[in-house]
């Protein structure tokens, strides 16, 4: 690990400012702190101390100044600069949110004191030192950001989403499923790494950008994580809480649906037998005595392959409510995957069809889940794919807490060798409106627990770092993961601002290089879009590993993923009276969005229609030609970026430039052969010539 590595700070604080202007601008207002927090005895934790130590750090490796500080026990605030000024502001001062990580900021200027030369003052103050946390990151991003020096300003901010998550999905051998970053930074031969200083650095990231609860193990929960609930592990996963605790994290586990029988106990995990019960609540008693603030169980139960409650009979709220009593005295959390379907189908079968089960399962278990069961969903009905509907599970189960899930890692959007910013693939899902509860029950709503009075709700995404020393692989695929996290905090932020605030950050507010990173951020979904899988058909990647093109790898398989593509047309008929019926599980609204031709979206069409290739889309266009169009055009478009790169060689440091410019390569080699392998296909499948002329492999 290369702590000095560029990509390793990503985007907190990371290089003096070099224009000397800006840091004598700043300096009135960085020279002096004066904060107050809870004291703890030990004078190391939590928090307050946490937001303490990133301000000041934060200054000095921006400006190069170390500013006077002092610390004294009282609510959580901190005021800089003209400290006289900055007290008779805060006593000005409304009342912040009730929410404990609401936060505000307000930096201004106050002419009747000018001990400090300027008058400039701000003052940061929190909801709780969680929330003081937060209006020290917002202003480090505020400096991080800035071009000039400071102006008035005041936010006041509170978190949309209660529940903010990531989950890894490492394995405690150290490899990490759909990981393409390096290994884990967790574990390693079985032993969890509690002397690397990356998983505190880790945290931190999370932290700064106000992630609150993290699963720290695969949802395919194997033999040796199995144990990670035991006496021989309990203990490291304690240092690990108190390590996230720091940033206001929360810490969770993937449990083993079946750990009574793997860890040897029991010969049964059903439900509903009394020693299964008693088992998992002396297990939930053993946990929260070695690790208190213990936040719950992530489960995939019934899943790939994964054990669960339907060997016994059972459904998914008995087995989901089971674990939930367990943890219910402790105040711990069920955070149950929706991720349930048959893995084993026959593709002679028409009549199944997978985008449905997600719904056919668990629609009708509403109102059966206890009070800390959470469903959680994925975005779309399938897999994360480049574009999929929004699933339409959510919101469809008024009475149980649910939260959505994405992907930041980007198993089937380019595997981090491709650029792919997924903000704006993520904000499509959030702003659907599902109109389950009348016009405006838009995702975002109903994932922020503003439709239906859920206890728990929010949003959870899978990682997408290792131990790379940039964290993602793809320097640019950490804007994913400070994405999804400014987002899960407030999901109206644009997707504009975002790679914006990323790119600046990151590359420098103000330069040339962050400019064209910001613009390449914006287009790489499209762009991802463009050359893969055509109009949301998916799937047509190599199995198993999900990144290079097989246009045929899934049609033929166990997995429930087909295309249909033949002489005169492609597409999956998912309608309610010549198809698979799923148009059926949205609102009628969306029914008749979905269900007809003249409606439905371009972006989604062969999601829920077979159409012949001379269908022509509302831009005019035929399908085919679309496709060839479009193939063409993602191809030359990733050329043009690598030629703009080149063109940023001075202006970006050499290890952030070459190894850009070397995934680009990778990239534009990734475009070239999807272009001419989905091209030829479908030439080959409808004998129809590009309108054009273009190179295409007969
Ligand atoms: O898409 C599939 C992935 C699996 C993953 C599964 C899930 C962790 O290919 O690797 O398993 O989704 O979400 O459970």
């Amino acid at each position: 690990m290369n702590k000095n590595s560029r990509g390793y700070r990503a985007w907190l604080p990371a290089e003096r400012w070099t224009d000397k202007s800006r840091i004598e601008a700043w300096s009135p207002l960085l020279g002096r702190i004066a904060a107050g927090m809870e004291l703890r005895p030990d004078e190391t934790g939590g928090p307050g101390a946490s937001a303490l130590r990133e301000l000041v750090g934060g200054i000095g490796t921006l400006t190069g100044l170390t500013p006077e500080t002092s610390l004294q026990a009282g609510p959580p605030v901190v005021l800089l600069g003209s400290l006289a000024a900055a007290r008779r502001a805060l006593n000005e001062q409304a009342a912040l949110p009730s929410a404990e990580e609401a936060y505000a900021v307000r930096v201004g200027r106050d002419g009747s004191d000018d001990s400090s030369g300027e008058g400039w003052y701000a003052v940061l103050r929190g909801g709780s030192e969680c929330g003081l946390l937060q209006a020290v990151f917002a202003f480090l991003r505020l400096l991080g950001t800035a071009t000039g020096g400071p102006s008035e300003l005041e936010i006041v901010e509170s978190p949309r989403n209660r529940l903010r998550m990531i989950d890894q999905w490492d394995n405690m051998d150290g490899s990490v499923e759909r990981g393409y970053s390096g290994d884990s930074i967790f574990y390693r031969n079985n032993r969890i790494l509690l002397e690397s200083p990356r998983i505190a650095d880790y945290a931190r990231l999370l932290g700064s950008v106000g992630i609150n609860a993290i699963c720290i193990n695969n949802v395919n929960v194997h033999r040796e994580e199995t144990k990670l609930i035991t006496a021989s592990l309990l203990p490291d996963v304690s240092r690990l809480t108190k390590i996230f605790a720091d940033y206001g994290i929360k810490l969770f586990l993937s449990a083993n649906y079946a750990a009574p029988i793997e860890l040897g106990e029991l010969e049964t995990a059903d439900p509903l037998d009394e020693d299964v019960r008693r088992w998992w609540s002396r297990k939930a008693e053993e946990i929260y005595a070695a690790v208190p603030d213990f936040g719950g169980f992530v489960v995939k139960a019934d899943s790939e392959n994964r054990p669960g409650p339907f060997t016994y009979g059972r459904d998914h709220a008995d087995g989901a409510n089971m674990l939930a009593d367990a943890l219910a005295p402790f105040g711990g959390l069920v955070l149950w995957r929706c991720f349930v379907y048959d893995c084993h189908q026959d593709w002679r079968d028409r009549s199944t069809d997978r985008a449905r089960a997600a719904y056919d399962h668990f629609k009708p278990l509403d109102g059966r889940f206890r009070e800390n069961v959470v469903l959680q969903i994925k975005n779309g009905p399938m897999d994360f794919q480049v574009r999929e509907p929004v699933s339409p599970l959510l919101g469809a189960m008024p009475n149980t807490n649910q939260m959505m899930e994405f992907q930041i890692a980007q198993e089937y959007t380019g595997q981090q060798r491709d650029v792919c910013f997924l903000v704006p693939q993520w904000k499509t899902y959030l702003d659907f409106d599902t109109c389950l509860n009348g016009p405006g029950t838009t995702v975002k709503r109903i994932a922020a627990g503003e439709v239906h009075p859920f206890a728990h709700s929010g949003l959870a995404a899978v990682s997408n770092i290792g131990d790379d020393d940039n964290w993602t692989g793809h320097h640019l695929a950490q804007a994913n993961l400070f994405g999804f996290g400014r987002l899960a905090w407030n999901p109206e932020l644009s997707a504009e601002s975002i790679a914006e605030e990323w790119s600046a950050l990151t590359f420098g507010a103000g330069t040339k290089a962050a400019a064209f990173v910001e613009e390449l951020l914006m287009a790489s979904w499209p762009t991802y879009e463009s050359y893969t899988a055509p109009l949301s058909v998916g799937w047509m990647v190599q199995p198993h590993y999900h990144y290079a093109v097989d246009v045929d790898g899934y049609e033929y398989s166990k997995w429930g993923t087909y295309h249909f593509a033949d002489r005169d047309g492609v597409g999956v008929d998912r309608t309610i009276g010549t198809g698979t019926g799923y148009v059926g599980q949205y609102a009628p609204e969306n029914q008749a969005l979905y269900g007809s031709l003249d409606s439905c979206p371009d972006e989604l069409l062969l999601f829920f229609h077979h159409v012949p290739y001379t269908h022509r889309l509302k831009s005019g266009k035929t399908v085919i030609q679309y496709i060839y169009d479009s193939r063409f055009e993602g191809a030359s478009k990733v050329e043009a970026w690598l030629e703009r790169w080149q063109e940023l060689e001075s202006g970006v440091d050499p290890e952030r430039f070459s190894h850009v410019l070397r995934r680009l390569e990778m990239q534009a080699e990734n475009a070239r052969q999807w272009r001419d392998v989905v091209n030829t296909y479908f030439y080959r499948k409808s004998g129809i010539p590009d309108e054009q002329g273009r190179q295409i492999y007969a």
